[in-house]
């Protein structure tokens, strides 16, 4: 799926701003018309933003069921004759929309995007009413899953993941156009022989018969250095400047719809490219044939009143840390974040894990650490056929979306799910195998949870890498860090033995109290967490497999209460407003060098 773009025949006008907006716990606006105009008494609502924190009070924040929002939107004369289309970066869970009163679109899944050609619904040059209700609810057939509790004071959000809940319309929403006859996908996928690039293309049009397609690439200094027509081929780029870690140089695939013998596009997309190479060869992970080791973070899209809003400020900022840090990746835990984050990151040559929204898929761990439910992960009642049938399609609209990122090295379809037993192969396996089939040219792995060593596990067979979350030191050798070195050690030992893949150590960490201090580290002091963070490292680097560190978490945020969580999770290096704890010195001199 193609991002929005300006181009010399495409247009855009964002809808963000303040909507109109009104909770709707009972469901009524469906039956009372809402969809035409939301009640008087609506609120004004800003768009991107969860709404959970925007106003005070549990009735927003712990909300359940639908919210509705309205805007209007002038349409501009002079697109009389375009393609015009609807679009939102993501609405979160589900949401439908009407424009005019007119159904146009509805979508599951709260962090991809959808759009609707809304060319036949509005007038160019009035005024247009979209109106969109958002839905919240986490069930057993959603990604991720979770069931709603009826209490005698209403009903009750359950969920199995460690973030908080937040909902609404979290990324931009825009209205574009496109000509009739328009590129409507394209995608890429590059190599590297010595000196010269490739990049085999394909470009799916709409509409478009009797029109040419007509493609060239341009290096960033904005030279021509391949063209070549047809709907699908190769260009090779002589003397080529790879796209790499730490350096995101990229090339413009600039994509035409031509008439015959035409010079002047019908239509004209411009695709930023990075040509690089990504493979597993044994225990190492290779980027343009050489070994790459991560070093990051496990991240959210987590910030006060914001909460899972995209905002440009915190990204910008939040690049930056890592910049000061020296690391170069990070895994979007745990769902599909921002296109806008994507495309910053393939800019700054930062790596990427890509990740679905499919989080929680664990009962066994849901009783040990959320409070015990007693739910059988995988069966008719609880996780079954339908939810994976909804889990495929996340991975579908994840790799549609993101395919052509050279930042995306590994997709990571799923956190922490059972993974010891039948079930959870028989559930997996298609999973795993429809990732390869929608792409063949990034390695496909999923992160494991304690609750699976290698004794235990059943499906990493399945996948290219293995990617570990291990608390030694925090869930389990609480306070004990010889112990938790010894263990953690053993530990990576078996994987070797076992697999013998590459490692990447998705999650460690240890919740920290960000101004807590301690002459001796113990936990939730400054000091633990760094002692912790050093006496992982040291075993990761005994450990010839190990080809990544990405420590949970990169700042503190927001989750549902329990009793393990004081105002949120705290494994952050930094705090939720990005202030640096003591362990990011540590961070700096490993991932840096700087003293
Ligand atoms: C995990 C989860 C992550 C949690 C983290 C924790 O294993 O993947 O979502 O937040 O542990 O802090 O417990």
């Amino acid at each position: 799926m193609l991002a929005v773009r300006d181009t010399s025949t495409r247009e855009r006008k964002s809808l963000d701003g303040l909507w109109r907006f009104a909770l709707d716990a009972a469901g009524a606006g469906h039956h009372e018309g809402w969809s035409d105009g939301l009640p008087a008494a609506a609120r004004e609502m800003p768009v991107p933003a969860s709404y959970n924190d925007v106003f005070p009070g549990a009735a927003l924040h712990d909300h359940v069921g639908d919210a509705w929002y309205e805007t209007t939107v002038r349409v501009p004369a002079r697109w009389a004759g375009e393609r015009i289309v609807l679009r939102f970066g993501s609405a979160t869970h589900r949401a439908v929309v009407w424009v005019d009163g007119t159904r146009v679109a509805e979508h599951e899944g709260g962090y991809t995007p959808f759009e609707a050609d809304v060319s036949d619904v509005v007038q160019p040059g009035a005024e247009a009413r979209v109106v969109v209700v958002v839905n919240n609810v986490l069930t057993w057939q959603s990604i991720p899953p979770g069931y709603v509790e009826d209490t005698p004071d209403g009903p009750r959000q359950r969920y199995f993941h460690d973030f908080f809940n937040y909902a609404g319309i979290h990324r931009s929403v825009w209205l574009y156009t496109t000509p009739r006859a328009h590129v409507r996908d394209i995608t890429v996928v590059t190599g590297l022989d010595g000196s010269t690039g490739t990049v085999a293309y394909e470009i799916e049009a709409g509409g478009g018969e009797g029109l040419d397609v007509h493609v060239a690439l341009h290096d960033a200094a904005g030279a021509e250095v391949a063209r070549a027509s047809g709907s699908g081929g190769e260009l090779e780029v002589a003397d080529v400047h790879p796209w790499k870690p730490g350096e995101g140089y990229l090339y413009d695939l600039r994509v035409e719809l031509r008439g015959d013998g035409d010079e002047v596009a019908v239509d004209a997309y411009t695709l930023p490219i990075g040509i690089r190479t990504v493979q597993v060869d044994g225990t190492r992970f290779l980027i343009n044939g050489e070994p790459f080791y991560f070093r990051g973070f496990g991240k959210h899209e987590d910030s006060a009143v914001r909460g899972k809003g995209h905002d440009d400020v915190f990204m910008v900022h939040d690049f930056a840390l890592l910049d000061w840090l020296g690391a170069n990746s990070f895994r979007t835990s745990h769902y599909p974040y921002a296109e806008e984050v994507l495309e910053y990151a393939d800019r700054h040559g930062i790596v990427v894990i890509d990740e679905t929204a499919a989080v929680g898929l664990n009962m066994g761990l849901a009783g040990g650490i959320f409070g015990a439910q007693g739910f059988t992960t995988f069966s008719e009642q609880t996780v079954n056929d339908a939810t994976q049938e909804v889990h495929r399609q996340a991975i579908r609209e994840l790799i549609a979306r993101d395919k052509n990122h050279p930042c995306v090295v590994l997709w990571s379809i799923t956190n922490e799910p059972e993974s010891d037993t039948p079930g959870s192969r028989a559930y997996f396996a298609p999973l795993a195998a429809e990732a390869r089939r929608l792409d063949a040219s990034r390695p496909v792995g999923f992160v494991n949870v304690m609750l699976a060593p290698p004794d235990k596990d059943v499906i990493s067979d399945l996948f290219d890498v293995l990617m570990l979350n291990r608390y030694y030191g925090w869930y389990v050798d609480t306070g004990d860090l010889a112990a938790a070195e010894r263990h953690l050690e053993d530990e990576l030992d078996a994987w070797v033995d076992k697999h013998g893949k590459p490692i990447i150590m998705t999650e460690y960490g240890a919740d920290t109290v960000g101004g807590l201090h301690g002459i001796t580290p113990v936990p939730w002091n400054e000091e633990y967490q760094t002692a912790l963070l050093e006496m992982s490292h040291r075993v990761f680097d005994r450990v010839d497999a190990v080809v990544g560190e990405q420590i949970w978490n990169f700042a503190d945020f927001a989750t549902t209460s329990g009793i393990m969580r004081v105002d949120g999770n705290k494994k952050g290096v930094f705090t939720r407003d990005r202030r640096p704890k003591a362990a990011t010195a540590h961070l700096r001199r490993r991932w840096r060098g700087t003293p």
